[in-house]
């Protein structure tokens, strides 16, 4: 058998590319196959494995141990008050695992004990009401799949690169099947008076998290959840229920949710004044940040996923999302820009949910400079950071979604550098 017999594009690349001992094996050739250590009778294939039940709970296999959230110490005081990140870098498709939903907490873990656990309604409603978990499990429910990013994912790269890895540029973001009650019906049963026009959400954790949310928005698409990927959240997310608030900003998806009060204004807590906005140039600061703008990320090859079989086939793949919709496209460079090629699609495209692309190319060998630029249903085009500064100046930490680059060298290694 010869490679002329298999003159398919992708055979052929393959059979060309530089994985020597890889394409001798393809092509069928019986000596490399007997030279491959790899085909050899191994332990797993003479002895029984363990019985069903030895692991009741199920764990991902230990030779992926390395998949793994990642904190940055040095970026807070704290680990109680602290953030880490989703290893994207590691992850396909665009579900992300619960084990691995990145976590932001402002006083640690709530342990939330569902059966002393209440929702209360208050403020302008007609009927306050207080609820329990059994009471919540009555209302009509539904399931939607929506990304949460923190307003400060990739603040520390808005003056330039900084850190070597999306998992740490990027990884502010999960994107999660919700199973939950409409906040609308919650809303609808205590009956929210006229003037009732914005809604503040408080946490049961010992930050008391609060944020206010215009009633419109609550009544619009927003969830009092309690399941995510099918099972109960996660302690780290809020167990047993917490706000979803689809697009908007982490910040205000509130967990341990406690309490929901209805009023005729914003209450400005610290969540949305001194955090969570804007500072521009002029050193006023901009308020009420709520939709993440579009934005996408390149999570392979980048600093923490190299290029390690050489020149050849190469798969390029990412995420990309919009507070405003979905994406039906994304484009990738291979020179930093200077000619762009329409990337693929693929997966579930849904409002406000994660989007997966891919870009299948054959790599040279020689240096790269990747970037992605998202487009969303609304017609939005994702900036270049040097755009967005121009717009809000140097002093801005939150909502940079800024266009990202990765520099890979011609071994295959890959870090971030800036050249917008
Ligand atoms: N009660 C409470 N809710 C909270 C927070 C918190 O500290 N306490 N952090 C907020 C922030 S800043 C973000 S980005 C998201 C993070 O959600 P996650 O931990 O599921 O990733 O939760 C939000 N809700
Ligand atoms: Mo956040």
């Amino acid at each position: 058998m010869t490679e002329e017999n298999h003159k398919g594009p992708s055979r052929r690349a393959f059979l060309t590319g530089a994985g020597v001992a890889a394409a001798g094996t393809l092509a069928g050739g019986a000596s490399a196959a007997q030279t491959d250590p790899g085909i050899a009778i191994h332990p797993w294939m003479q002895e029984l494995g363990d019985g069903v039940d030895v692991a009741p709970y199920g764990m991902p296999s230990p030779h992926e141990a390395d998949v793994k959230r990642r904190t940055v110490e040095w970026l807070t005081a704290d680990p109680v008050s602290s953030i880490n990140f989703t290893p994207l870098h590691d992850l396909d498709g665009t579900i992300t695992p619960n084990g691995l939903c990145f976590e932001r907490h402002h006083s640690g873990v709530a342990e939330v004990d569902p059966a002393k656990h209440r929702l209360m309604i208050n403020g302008l409603v007609d009927k306050p009401l207080v609820l329990t978990m059994d009471d919540l499990h009555r209302f009509p429910r539904e399931n939607h799949v929506y990304f949460l990013e923190c307003a400060a994912n990739s603040g520390m790269e808005w003056r330039g690169s900084q850190l070597n890895g999306c998992q740490f540029t990027h990884g502010m973001i999960h994107n999660v099947q919700y199973t939950g009650v409409p906040l609308r019906l919650v809303l609808e049963e205590a009956g929210v008076k006229p003037e009732g026009k914005w809604l503040l959400a408080e946490g049961a954790d010992a930050a008391a998290m609060s944020r206010s949310i215009p009633m419109e928005k609550a009544l619009d698409d927003c969830l009092v959840a309690f399941k995510m990927n099918g099972e109960a959240l996660r302690p780290e997310q809020g167990y047993p229920v917490r706000l979803v608030v689809p697009g908007w900003e982490g910040n205000m998806w509130v967990k341990w949710l406690r309490r929901l009060e209805a009023g005729d204004q914003p209450w400005h807590h610290r969540e949305e004044t001194s955090k969570y906005t804007d500072l521009m140039a002029d050193g006023v600061a901009r308020r009420f940040t709520w939709e993440m703008d579009a934005k996408s990320v390149i999570t392979s090859p980048s600093p923490q996923a190299p290029i390690t079989h050489g020149p050849g086939p190469t798969v390029l793949t990412g995420l990309a999302w919009s507070g405003r919709g979905t994406i039906p496209r994304v484009d990738v460079t291979l020179d930093g820009g200077i000619t762009w090629h329409q990337a693929r699609m693929d997966g579930p495209s849904t409002p406000k949910a994660l989007h997966r692309f891919y870009f299948d190319f054959e790599w040279d060998g020689k240096p790269l400079l990747l970037q992605s630029r998202a487009h969303d249903s609304t017609g939005y085009v994702q900036p270049t950071k040097d755009t967005l500064r121009a717009v809000r100046g140097e002093n801005s930490i939150y909502h940079n979604n800024g266009i990202q680059t990765w520099a890979v060298d011609a071994d295959g290694k890959a870090e971030n550098v800036e050249i917008s």
